[in-house]
């Protein structure tokens, strides 16, 4: 048996979610065309008879702007020192040209992932390579920048290469015993994936400032036998994008609660019942304690690290989370079911 953690690493938008979902064959990560949509360490793990891996989605590398930003930098920088084995991405498209260079921020980010760790080199996107010959000299580039144990073109987006990429890590794992239970699916809390979807949806329908001034906390998960009840608040950074959330008569927040919700149903497994509030809680991306609220801490939001030893038969109690997200002044929310793969919680 091998297992062990695999860090995604790069830039924003190079495709790192999208990658980590391709692998798992569910979507577990939100994506979208802005950068930065990443803001927490994702633990996706692919279990199968004879290896684990502990995939890491992480926020991209950039220059920070607030507290926010700093603490993601901080989130990929530490994912990077400490996983078994390292995916650096970069992304294809348009960029590769006759006159490629690789991105002097793709080095800088290197450089981060300690020498000793064996690191794979993945460029993403390539289906917007046009001509496909100009692929080999940009992989030669980039192969360069450091001794990678593997270089592997995908796309992510059309899943292709994706299997290779999974077969590499798989032989650069330490060997060891499964790290978690093979049939959970991530280190979060479903309710971490229902505020998540939520900003995906919203993520998806504004521009400019407004995406990147959103978070979303979870105030009330409330699972019946039959339906749940989870209540959550929109929170966004200027009083005026409360009326762009909203949308005419509330039809944007009409459609973002039907696709999220219908989403959360599939991850949940029965019918749920969402409520959205929205609020204006001003620059919240820089002030220490809303951050905390947010569940914007240094322990992963709520995340569960992996077990060091062999796998015990029971599980104990799930302890409070100090980093889930909750209602401010309130006492810290329970951290909630881990999210299971959909085989395994029917
Ligand atoms: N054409 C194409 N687009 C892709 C591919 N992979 C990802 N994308 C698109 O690239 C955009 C960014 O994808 P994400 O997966 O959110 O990127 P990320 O690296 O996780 O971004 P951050 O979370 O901001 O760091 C989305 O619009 C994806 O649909 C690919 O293989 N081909
Ligand atoms: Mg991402």
């Amino acid at each position: 048996m091998r297992a062990g953690t695999v860090a995604l690493l790069g830039r924003p938008n190079v495709g790192k979610s999208t990658f980590l979902n391709a692998c798992l064959g569910e979507r577990i990560a939100i994506t979208s065309h802005h950068p930065q949509t990443t803001r927490d360490r994702i633990a996706g793990i692919l279990s199968d008879d004879d290896a684990q891996l502990v995939f890491y989605d992480t926020p991209g590398f950039h220059r920070a702007s607030h507290r926010l930003g700093e603490r993601m930098n901080d989130v990929a920088s530490s994912a990077a020192a400490e996983c078994d084995v390292a995916i650096f991405m970069t992304d294809g498209g348009p960029r590769i040209d006759e006159a490629f260079k690789p991105d002097p921020e793709d080095v800088r980010i290197l450089g981060t992932i300690p020498p000793k760790t064996p690191t794979i080199l993945v460029l993403n996107k390539i289906d917007r390579v046009t001509p496909r010959s100009l692929l080999l000299p940009a992989l030669t580039a980039l192969s360069a920048l450091r001794e990678f144990a593997a270089v592997v073109p995908v796309s992510a987006l059309k899943a292709n290469g994706v299997d290779r990429v999974v077969k590499e890590v798989k032989a650069l794992l330490p060997e060891g015993d499964a790290l978690f239970d093979t049939e959970e699916l991530s280190d979060k809390p479903v309710r971490f994936f229902v505020a998540e979807l939520v900003r995906e949806q919203i993520l998806r329908r504004t521009r400019q400032e407004v995406p990147h001034g959103v978070a979303v906390s979870v105030d009330a998960f409330e699972t019946g036998p039959k339906r749940s009840r989870i209540a959550v608040t929109v929170h966004v950074a200027k009083e005026s994008h409360k009326g762009i959330i909203i949308g005419d008569g509330g039809a944007m927040l009409k459609a973002v609660g039907t696709h999220a919700r219908k989403r959360a149903e599939t991850l949940v497994g029965h019918p749920i019942h969402l409520e959205i509030f929205v609020r204006a809680s001003p620059r919240w991306f820089d002030d220490p304690e809303r951050l905390a609220d947010l569940g914007y801490t240094d322990d992963a939001a709520g995340a569960r690290a992996p077990r060091k030893k062999a796998k015990k038969k029971k599980k104990k109690p799930h302890t409070p989370a100090p980093g889930a997200p909750r209602p401010r002044d309130a006492k810290p929310a329970p951290r909630g079911e881990p999210a299971k793969r959909a085989k395994a919680r029917s």
